[in-house]
């Protein structure tokens, strides 16, 4: 098979890596070679740091308003709208995810160019209430300069969008690394970025592997800023290069949510909810609800009916409109679930559904949707990230005990609470230690939301009304109203 071929986005070109390495891309749900890439090493991270830097000093971008920069973000939304058919269809071949989620997620993508385009002259500074009066002071939100971008395979546009548009609202340029296995719609992305006239040089996408590339690009002295969104070893890395620098950082590092079902919830709701959670996307969502946490009374019912419904779950081509769950991203993540898997039955969890790899008649990494049953949170399965579909269960008592399972984890991304009595609601959404609280809903975006973790599941946030204001420096300046002559000059002022 003819493969597709692709080619980086560096100061506005299409250009291969200086030394001419490729590597393949498979394709998820045949687990054979579609596209190839270049393979950047350390000579093409510098090209394209320097073009960044060198648009970020030309005044094509840095002369212009804020209210110009957000017209530029908005055309690029309108583009993506336009386009968003093809988009959808290339990330669903890239990455495997079933084309009516990656549908929904474009069509929705352009909201996030829009809103954060209406922000990008609204960063006003203050004047500062001075206790000297012959000083004045006021504060302005400049751009960074270069920022880094270090993107995952799961969901590759939305996690771009949620950095680019912020990064370019505030002035910044930008350098992405997208995953080595789903790099195409970025370099889409960079192409309609061009299209909407945003000057070459301000995004540029260097696509390769990620100890070479990316480590590349997290220690390199002009990069001011690195948003990551992966896995915890490899964030480990990240900021380890980012002391090189100091360059700022905000790291979204994936969770272990907690999904509490409550004996007085709507159960239909509460079993969609507990299926949207963990095994929509194959579980390869950073938010998967994987620990469900179910009231003792309707443990038993609550089990059986979500076996029920799982086991008529859909798994097919993420091309068949008609398929509701696709095949894992890669072959490593396969092999991930299928360690996570084994560990978990060693270590006395009930499997009580699934465990396997899917047979749908192809060498697609499909994996079944898979439930264990536990009486104790030491386990494994019920502390680590699995990143596939698989859940755990255990029951609770009361609502004490619900928050205490909930709170027992180093991972803090999301939660889902699931009942009618409004009090307990906000109760648990007050005290759960987790960046997102959703009830009697889950998994639901927003531009307008923050999203980010407390504890090991990183920090810093992003979308939402101060998400452009995380690729800013604060400047403080300071004027001499007085006219007297310049006081004792070895006293502080
Ligand atoms: O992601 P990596 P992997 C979790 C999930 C999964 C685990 C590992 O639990 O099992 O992470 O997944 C780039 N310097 N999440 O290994 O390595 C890499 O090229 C700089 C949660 O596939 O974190 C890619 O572009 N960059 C998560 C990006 O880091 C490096 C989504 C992310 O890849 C690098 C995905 C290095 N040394 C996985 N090494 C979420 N939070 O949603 C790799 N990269």
């Amino acid at each position: 098979m003819t493969l597709a071929l692709f080619q980086m986005c560096i100061d506005g070109q299409w250009v291969d890596a200086l030394d001419g390495a490729t590597f393949e891309s498979l394709d998820p749900s045949t687990a054979t070679p579609w596209a190839l890439l270049p393979d950047a090493g350390e000579a093409d991270v510098e090209r394209a740091v320097q073009a960044a830097q060198h648009a970020f000093d030309n005044p094509a971008w840095r002369g212009l308003t804020a209210t110009a920069r957000g017209k530029l973000l908005r055309r690029l939304g309108d583009l993506i709208s336009e386009n968003k058919e093809a988009l959808a269809q290339l990330e669903s071949r890239d990455n495997g995810k079933l084309i009516r989620e990656t549908r929904g997620q474009v069509t929705y993508l352009p909201e996030f160019f829009h809103y954060t385009a209406g922000l990008a002259d609204k960063l006003e500074g203050g004047t500062l209430p001075l206790d000297k009066p012959d000083l004045f002071a006021y504060t302005v939100h400049e751009a960074l300069g270069v920022v880094a971008a270090i993107i995952p395979w799961n969901s590759p546009l939305y996690l771009t969008a949620i950095k680019l548009a912020p990064a370019l609202a505030a002035g910044n340029t930008i350098v992405i690394k997208p995953s080595e296995h789903a790099s195409a719609t970025v370099l889409e992305l960079a192409r309609l970025a061009l299209q909407a006239g945003i000057p070459p040089g301000v995004v540029n996408v260097v696509t390769g592997d990620g100890p070479r590339a990316g480590a590349a690009l997290t220690r390199h002295p002009l990069v001011r800023k690195i948003a990551f969104t992966g896995g915890a070893a490899t964030a480990r890395h990240v900021v380890r290069g980012s002391a090189e620098n100091f360059a700022r950082l905000s790291l979204e590092l994936g969770g272990k949510s907690p999904n509490i079902i409550f004996a007085d919830a709507d159960l239909d709701s509460a079993i969609n909810g507990a299926v949207a959670g963990i095994y929509a996307a194959s579980g390869q969502s950073c938010v998967a609800g994987s620990r469900l946490l179910v009231q003792e009374e309707i443990y038993e019912t609550f089990v059986t009916r979500l076996i029920e419904r799982a086991q008529r779950i859909r798994i097919g081509s993420p091309q068949d409109e008609a398929s509701e769950m696709g095949p894992m991203a890669t072959a490593q993540q396969l092999a991930v679930v299928e360690r996570l898997v084994a560990e978990a039955v060693a270590q006395g969890a009930t499997l009580r559904m699934g465990g396997k790899r899917a047979d749908t008649g192809s060498d697609g990494w499909y994996y079944e949707p898979t439930l264990f049953e536990c009486d104790s949170q030491s386990l494994a399965i019920m502390q680590q990230e699995v990143f596939g579909p698989v859940a755990a269960v255990i029951p609770f008592k009361d609502e004490a005990h619900a928050l205490a399972l909930a709170n027992d984890s180093q991972l803090g991304l999301a939660a889902g609470i699931w009942t009618r009595d409004l009090g307990r609601a906000h109760r648990l959404a007050r005290d759960i230690r987790s960046g997102i609280i959703w009830v009697n809903t889950y998994r639901a975006v927003s531009a307008m939301a923050p999203i980010g973790g407390f504890k090991n599941s990183g920090y810093g946030r992003e979308s939402g009304i101060d998400s452009v204001l995380a690729y800013t420096e604060l400047k403080t300046v300071w004027i001499n109203l007085s006219q007297a002559p310049m006081p004792d000059p070895f006293v502080m002022r």
